[in-house]
């Protein structure tokens, strides 16, 4: 270390917290749960605190709840003031510390399920509304096929995967088919001020069906034939250049800035080089195809029958494929050993059977959809402590709930009780003073955000209040209440603390604010630590916070708690959109 950054630690250190009052800084709405985590780092406790209205005037006196320690938290204590419902701007006190801005609002979540768009624009393949150009023009080349490597085949679209530009139908159906679900479910918290490429201006299209067409185009590419489907566009050796998109000069092995390597799914373990999969099936991306296709189509009946048409057939091919090919179609390691670990398919063929149902209301697929959810009732990371990368995926089954939609009492009581025991499974480890369950491995804040939407389909199902306060806890510690006080979502709020320096070249070179991107979010430390090629760039202004069992950096070096995740973005736009909506 040389002397300045010595120096800025020293600075740092001087200036350092001994605690903090941690808030959703995007706000509360008036009837929601609310409670505020103080954080002390040393052993000075609190007895009371105080919340103040924007005169001055303190509105509420109460005791302070303690809770049990976490992470770098050594005394916690939970500051419930949910009985303020009165809209209006706040500030609460404890000891010597105040809390920032707390606002309560009828509309505190209005547009935000539209801002999440911002960032799914800016991640574009084909035309890309940001640099104004199409990026990524020559796709794709064929790998890793017997009869077919060497063939191009043409996949131009889609959305970057993260700060790579690695693409991924396992990812970008999930975003597609969330994104669909949450305008049919709630369309009134979209707006249209994006045209179909992006560009401002509207164009009759609420914009989150812009976005999520953007990915079905995409998907229909990737699976043009039933003897033909993809799965994967580019792999690690991307990682060797740190470009922009349009000047993307990675080589697989035709030439820099040529074409990127295109891998089907095969029913076998996969990797060019030393590293493999373990690919033993189709099912898993099949029944994402299929899911996603089927509930377009219904979307689009009347909207655009052609393409309504086309989406129908497609879906029906795919979930065929699944059928006779069991198993996971995995992501493809390039030279490096990390790749998308998928194990389970069964949630993605209920999924694909239960829109197949909707859609076509052929009973065979309903019966399909039950059997596979009985297989997997809970998603397995619920209630683990680790997982491999990915290897759960979705982060939550919605089959579970589009099954709801469409079954009979008995059936609809069994899939409520399948998503209850995945919630209970994570609340029973969820004892802290941030009541946060989920296991912090790589991309925690998908897992965060899709056991709030979890909670919240199970609570929208069953009128069953009693994990409310665990899905405002999740909730509330994406947008702030976490040991560090970040909004692990860009630019929400506006005028909040959230990432100033995350872990992409687009940001860094074109000094653009990623507006609307999720971030990876918090690790355990003991995976930070081994993960290859991992360093800060500059002091960490959050060290005080990083003392405990996970971790979290607002800086460029860090591409495990730092990095912009598009899936997960799109994951929370159901979420976001479920709770503005009737505040409009
Ligand atoms: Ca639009
Ligand atoms: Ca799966």
């Amino acid at each position: 270390m040389n002397f300045v950054g010595t120096f800025v630690l020293a600075q740092l250190a001087a200036s350092s917290p001994a605690a903090a009052i941690r808030i959703n800084q995007l706000g509360y709405l008036p009837d929601a749960p609310k409670v505020a985590v103080f954080c002390s780092l040393d052993s000075v406790g609190i007895r009371d605190f105080v919340v103040t209205d924007a005169g001055g005037k303190t509105v509420l006196q109460r005791r302070a709840d303690p809770a049990k320690s976490f992470g770098p938290c050594v005394l916690n204590y939970r500051l419930d003031f949910s009985s303020i419902r009165k809209s209006g701007d706040y500030h609460i006190r404890a000891g010597a510390i105040t809390s920032p801005l707390v606002r309560i609002r009828e509309d505190a979540y209005a547009g935000a399920a539209d801002t999440l768009l911002y960032y799914m624009r800016e991640q574009r393949s084909g035309y890309n509304p940001l640099f104004k150009t199409v990026v990524h023009t020559h796709d794709g080349i064929v790998v890793d096929d017997s009869t077919r490597a060497g063939k191009f085949v043409p996949v131009t679209g889609g959305w970057a995967d993260a700060s790579d530009y690695l693409q991924y139908v396992m990812t970008s159906a999930n975003a597609t088919f969330v994104m669909l679900m949450a305008y049919r479910d709630h369309p009134g918290s979209f707006a249209d001020q994006f045209d179909a490429r992006g560009l401002a201006g509207k164009n009759d299209v609420p914009d989150i069906l812009d976005e999520a067409r953007h990915g079905l185009t995409w998907l229909l590419r990737m699976f043009p034939s039933d003897a033909e489907m993809y799965n994967q566009l580019g792999d690690d050796r991307d990682h060797t250049y740190w470009d922009l998109p349009p000047t993307d000069s990675a080589d697989y092995g035709w030439g820099k800035g040529k074409e990127r390597a295109l891998y089907p799914c095969t029913g076998k373990p996969q990797g060019l080089f030393k590293y493999k999969n373990r690919s033993d099936g189709f099912a898993s991306t099949a029944g994402k195809y299929a899911s996603t296709f089927a509930l377009a189509a219904a979307l689009y009946r009347t909207r655009d029958p052609q393409f309504a048409a086309r989406l129908r057939q497609k879906a029906l091919a795919a979930y065929a494929i699944g059928k006779k090919f069991p198993g996971v179609c995995q992501g493809a390691p390039g030279r490096a050993p990390y790749f998308y670990e998928e194990d389970n398919w069964v949630d993605d063929m209920e999924l694909g059977a239960a829109e197949l149902y909707a859609l076509t209301r052929d009973r065979k697929y309903m019966r399909d959809a039950l059997d596979y959810a009985a297989r997997e009732p809970v998603t397995p990371w619920m209630g683990a402590d680790t997982a491999r990368h990915y290897q759960w995926y979705p982060w939550h089954n919605n089959g579970h709930y589009e099954i709801w939609r469409n079954a009979g009492p008995a059936d609809r009581k069994i899939v409520a009780d399948y998503y209850k025991r995945g919630i209970q499974a994570v609340v029973k480890r969820a004892d802290n003073g941030f009541r946060i369950g989920i296991p912090f491995i790589w991309c925690s804040n998908n897992l965060m955000a899709s056991f709030a939407t979890q909670a919240y389909l199970y609570r929208r199902m069953t009128g069953d209040n009693q994990f409310r306060g665990y899905e405002q806890a999740a909730l509330d510690w994406l947008f702030g209440t976490n040991p560090w006080g970040v909004s692990m979502v860009i630019g929400l709020p506006h005028d909040g603390v959230f990432a100033r320096d995350p872990h992409s070249v687009v940001a860094k070179e074109m000094h653009v604010e990623l507006t609307g991107a999720l971030l990876d979010g918090p690790v355990y430390s003991s995976i930070y630590k081994h993960l290859l090629g991992i360093s800060l760039h500059d002091a960490d202004e959050y060290a005080a916070f990083n003392t405990g069992f996970i971790v979290y950096h607002d800086d460029v070096g860090d591409y495990s708690t730092n990095e912009p995740i598009m899936d997960g973005t799109a994951n929370l736009s159901y979420l976001l959109a479920a709770i503005s909506e009737r505040r409009h």
